[in-house]
């Protein structure tokens, strides 16, 4: 057997450079990397070696950097990712969160935090958080929870399997998530003798589990003998590349599709059968036709509650649930009848079970109704006497948006209006995070949505409260050079928490920062602050100029941040769906008192439904 000496962190550089997937690309788009004890010698010195093969770009933050990476591997469909390496203890900490972010959405990542020796000779080492009872124990065992495969490389020859096992999860339909590869810092530098074989390059091919038949059999009668299906499309729609497919059944056999979350632009927004937004953002139509709906077929969803209106969404004391999902643990959720497949086998094998069944057509006034209700509120403003609202700035940057425009965002007002308001004419010009919808997730997720896809015009919707709480990969993007727009909607405060305390019959207290305890007036000059970051940035005082700003933009700018000062209190009235968000039992306040009642009401239809 031939063999190489290299160290441990040489050989995981090595193998990392060297996985494919199955169009030939390298899995894996590169590492982001802020080095510190723990990664800059070895990992590092690795890193540097193999530059011109595997692409190291710097970042200013852990859980940002893997924001950009996750993004970058939700945008691919799965079929690309990113690494991440941290220095030991906070370094490595700060990517916890972003590894739950990626857990929760079953989005690939790889991280590779440094640990402490594993010879202990230098015990305790700078940042070192000693456990009094458990010597095997260092911070990293926080990734535990949130990663879908945890390994602690102590000897160097543990990477032989560590590392297929790291690919095969982050490959795997059905486990896909984040993958942590906890690595000692002494073990990076110790050289080994390894078989030259285990650096040949190797294609990983996503598998697509077909149905199985007795399973397929009881959801085809369970089809037959409905009346009135809907179909709600999830995220697996667009990691399995089954939206074509999904509009075909749809079309086929008449079944009309809504859109969760992370399925939404799985159908163009003015198909026929695309009923919009389901549940708690949903649109008046998709909620309509759920709650008529004697059969749920959720493809590639994780029935999460904003999807499902917390189980209120489907009223129909006669309804069955089935979900086609590629993961067992979602396929048997709430009872429901089972077809554990990759949607698009799935979508194939029922469709050809089903022949030319068709149901009964969808009332298409729903539709319109819908949109005679949302679509004035999008419409500019005729004057500029009231601050713009958010529905407003939607309208905006749909009016300046393509169809290469891909529009993302994941916490804040945003998502839910997003969600009911944005016409998206293809699958992918919608990314939305909103399985852990993220606060500090949307500029750098941006800056991995541009590197996945170069060409498209990458919008990125963030309300001040999460700029302020993750903005520095914006200097990441003017270094790198990327166009990308960021819109802040400036409302001066956590405005949807605001309204969400307004509705459980809470004060208005410490969302808003004028409610807020504060010796000064809190004015933050957002624009000043994005110029300073390297970014082309100007303040707008209307919807006009923001229309302006926007149809002004060019390549080669590097990141335009516009800021508009919007109005905290509306959101769109027509549409959504009740939320669980518990209500305290006991109050002071009259107003928690009559929410209160008001919740127990719903809780109590919801024990009926
Ligand atoms: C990391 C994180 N912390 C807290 C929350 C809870 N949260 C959701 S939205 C929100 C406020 C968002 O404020 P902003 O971005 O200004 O959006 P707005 O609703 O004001 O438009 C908060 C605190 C979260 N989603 N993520
Ligand atoms: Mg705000």
């Amino acid at each position: 057997m031939t063999t190489i000496r290299l160290t441990a962190a040489q050989a995981m550089v090595k193998y990392l450079a060297a996985q494919l997937n199955e169009d030939g690309e390298p899995f894996l788009a590169g590492i982001w990397a802020i080095f510190g004890h723990g990664n800059v010698a070895g990992i590092g010195e690795a890193l540097h070696a193999e530059r011109a093969h595997f692409r190291t770009y710097r970042g200013h933050n852990e859980q940002t950097m893997c924001h950009a990476a996750i993004a970058y591997a939700k945008q691919s469909g799965r079929k690309r990712a990113m690494s991440v390496t941290s220095s030991i203890g906070p370094g490595a900490t700060n990517m916890v969160t972003a590894a739950a972010l990626a857990h929760v959405n079953r989005l690939p990542l790889l991280l590779i935090p440094g640990d402490i020796f594993a010879n202990r000779g230098p015990d305790p080492v700078l940042q070192q958080v000693e456990d009094f009872e458990d010597g095997t124990v260092s911070v990293n065992d926080c990734f535990r929870p949130v990663t879908r495969y945890f390994d602690r490389i102590t000897r160097p020859e543990q990477l032989l399997t560590a590392l297929p096992r790291a690919f095969r999860v982050m490959t795997d339909p059905a486990e896909c998530g984040p993958v942590c590869l906890s690595f000692c810092q002494d073990v990076q530098a110790e050289a080994y003798d390894w078989p030259e074989r285990f650096f040949a390059p190797k294609v990983w091919r996503i598998r697509r589990p077909q149905p199985d038949p007795v399973e397929l059999d009881a959801v085809t009668e369970m089809l037959k003998s409905a009346r009135r299906p809907v179909i709600v499309a999830g995220g697996g729609v667009h990691y399995s590349g089954a939206a074509q497919a999904l509009r075909r059944f749809a079309e086929a056999h008449r079944i009309p599709v809504v859109e969760s979350q992370a399925g939404k632009s799985a159908l163009p927004w003015d198909h026929a059968l695309n009923f919009g937004p389901v549940g708690v953002t949903g649109a008046t139509s998709a909620n309509a036709i759920c709650a008529e709906a004697d059969l749920v077929l959720g493809v590639g969803t994780r029935f999460q509650d904003f999807t499902t209106g917390s189980w209120t969404v489907f009223q129909n004391p006669a309804r069955r649930l089935v979900s086609l999902n590629v993961a067992a643990y979602d396929a048997m959720k709430h009872g429901a009848e089972p077809l554990c497949c990759d949607a698009l086998a799935g979508i194939g094998a029922l469709t050809r079970k089903l022949g030319d069944q068709t149901f009964a057509a969808p009332d298409a006034s729903l539709k319109e109704e819908w949109f005679a209700a949302v679509d004035p509120l999008t419409a500019a403003p005729k004057t500029t006497d009231t601050l713009p609202t958010d529905q407003q700035v939607i309208g905006a940057v749909q009016r300046a948006s393509g169809p290469d425009t891909v529009v993302m965002c994941a916490a804040g007002t945003m998502p839910g209006e997003l969600h009911k308001l944005w016409k998206a004419p293809r699958p992918g010009a919608y990314h939305m995070e909103y399985g852990f919808s993220c606060m500090g997730y949307e500029i750098a997720g941006a800056i991995g949505i541009k590197m996945a896809e170069p060409r498209r015009d990458v919008v990125c919707m963030v309300g001040d409260g999460s700029y302020m709480m993750a903005n520095s990969e914006l200097a990441t993007a003017a270094m790198l050079g990327l166009d990308l727009t960021v819109v802040v909607t400036d409302n001066r405060g956590y405005g949807c928490i605001n309204r969400l305390q307004i509705g459980t019959g809470g004060a208005e207290f410490n969302n808003m920062l004028d409610h807020s305890h504060h010796v000064n007036p809190s004015r933050i000059d957002f624009a000043a602050h994005a110029a300073a970051m390297g970014a082309q940035a100007l303040h707008v005082g209307s919807i006009r100029e923001l229309e302006d700003a926007l149809a002004h933009r060019e390549a080669g700018q590097g990141p335009v941040v516009v800021v508009i000062d919007t109005d905290p209190y509306p959101s769109t009235p027509d549409g959504g769906h009740w939320w669980d968000v518990a209500v305290p039992e006991v109050s002071e306040r009259a107003e928690v008192r009559e929410k209160r009642e008001a919740y127990e009401a719903q809780i109590r239809d919801r024990a009926l439904n």
